[in-house]
């Protein structure tokens, strides 16, 4: 195994700050101390690094599909290198707080033909018997590409199909399925997840956002084929505009779309969720259909420790999950460990705000 897990040799606890419970032992900090930021939640794994964590129900369970985090060496850049995943591992968890089960490794990147480097933020979805794990990962010419691999159960293990998912580019699928059984992918993620390099339509390696004052780079929604292995249509750009409905602007970097889309849907509305990035803010959009356009609501995750803000919401014995990461264990950016925190919606529609720290 690689290097990481230095911080205790705990297993995989579930210290839980959770719906006002108190935990009992949060090993790897027993003593208070005023300098250190205190958490709201504690990590869910101790023993691995995991970032992104993806959170769907399955088989009565809650099934979390993170990144797997690794010490490569690789100096941190803008570009996102220090990122250089090689495999994830699956999880489940029946209570919460509980003890949370680690399926072992779902998918490698050895075993997918077609992948370079970096296996980023994945996703997974379920239909017809069969369960579809999506993921990013760079291919041979250093192009993020979306792939998808399938198993017979959650925890995989996973085949990957072939080639990635043709007309797919950047990062952070996330599919959500709606009543109808229609299910849809929402990907993209700017910088290192270079969707700006895609704004022509072609992939070009100097393309950049717009100028400040034109509309964001939004990310994209696509229908997905019945098989769930392909798109069923050419993508299209998931609009956030402000209440007069105007586009958000490139420089409205707290508000703007920057990566790790998800959707859910709450008393038939539509919640596009999203990371800000550079101001490391997780957002909320508000639309009537699963294309929108969304209208921007504000934020509902200040900022972690870490500079990425990642997360899924996932509705669970009556109420609203949102997992998240921070880097509470390591203090890196790159090796981050997932989190879950309860999630309420007001009857208004808004979602609560929280802070991740406790002041
Ligand atoms: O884990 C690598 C990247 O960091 C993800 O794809 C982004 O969403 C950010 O969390």
């Amino acid at each position: 195994m690689t290097t990481i897990i230095h911080t205790s040799k705990l297993k995989i606890l579930a210290v839980i700050g959770l719906f006002g419970f108190t935990f009992p032992s949060i090993a790897q900090n027993p003593k208070p101390d005023s300098s250190k930021p205190k958490f709201l939640n504690q990590p869910l794994i101790s023993d691995i690094y995991t970032a992104d964590p993806s959170a769907h129900v399955f088989e009565g369970k809650i099934y979390i599909y993170p990144s797997h985090d690794i010490e490569a060496g690789i100096k941190e850049n803008d570009n996102g290198d220090h990122f250089a995943m090689r495999d994830y591992h699956i999880f489940s968890i029946e209570t919460i707080p509980g003890k949370i089960t680690d399926h072992g490794v779902g998918l490698y990147i050895k075993n997918i033909p077609w992948a370079g480097r970096q296996l980023w933020a994945p996703d997974a979805a379920y239909k017809n018997g069969g369960y579809y794990l999506y993921f990013p990962v760079k291919d041979k010419n250093d192009i993020f590409r979306i792939g998808v691999a399938t198993s017979y159960a959650p925890a995989g293990p996973y085949k990957p199909e072939l080639k990635p998912i043709p007309g797919s580019f950047s990062i952070d699928p996330a599919v959500f399925t709606d009543a109808d059984g229609s299910s849809y992918m929402y990907f993209g993620g700017l910088w290192g997840g270079q969707l700006q390099r895609w704004s022509t339509g072609n992939y070009d390696t100097s393309g950049k956002e717009p100028a400040d004052d034109e509309p964001a780079l939004s990310a994209k929604v696509s229908k997905m084929s019945k098989d769930m292995l392909q798109f069923a249509e050419s993508p299209r750009d998931v609009k956030i505009l402000d209440k007069n409905g105007n586009a958000l602007l490139t420089k409205d970097h707290d508000k703007r779309f920057f990566e790790g889309s998800w959707m859910h849907r709450d008393n038939g509305r539509y919640y596009f969720t999203y990371s800000t990035g550079d101001t490391h803010f997780l957002a909320y959009a508000i639309g009537n259909n699963p294309y929108g356009p969304f209208t921007y609501q504000g934020t509902f995750l200040k900022p972690v420790q870490g500079w990425t803000t990642h997360h899924s919401i996932v509705k669970y014995k009556d109420k609203w999950l949102l997992f998240y990461h921070d880097t509470e264990l390591s203090g890196k950016t790159h090796l981050r460990n997932i989190k879950v925190t309860e999630l309420v919606h007001n009857a208004d529609g808004t979602i609560q705000l929280i802070d991740p720290f406790v002041k």
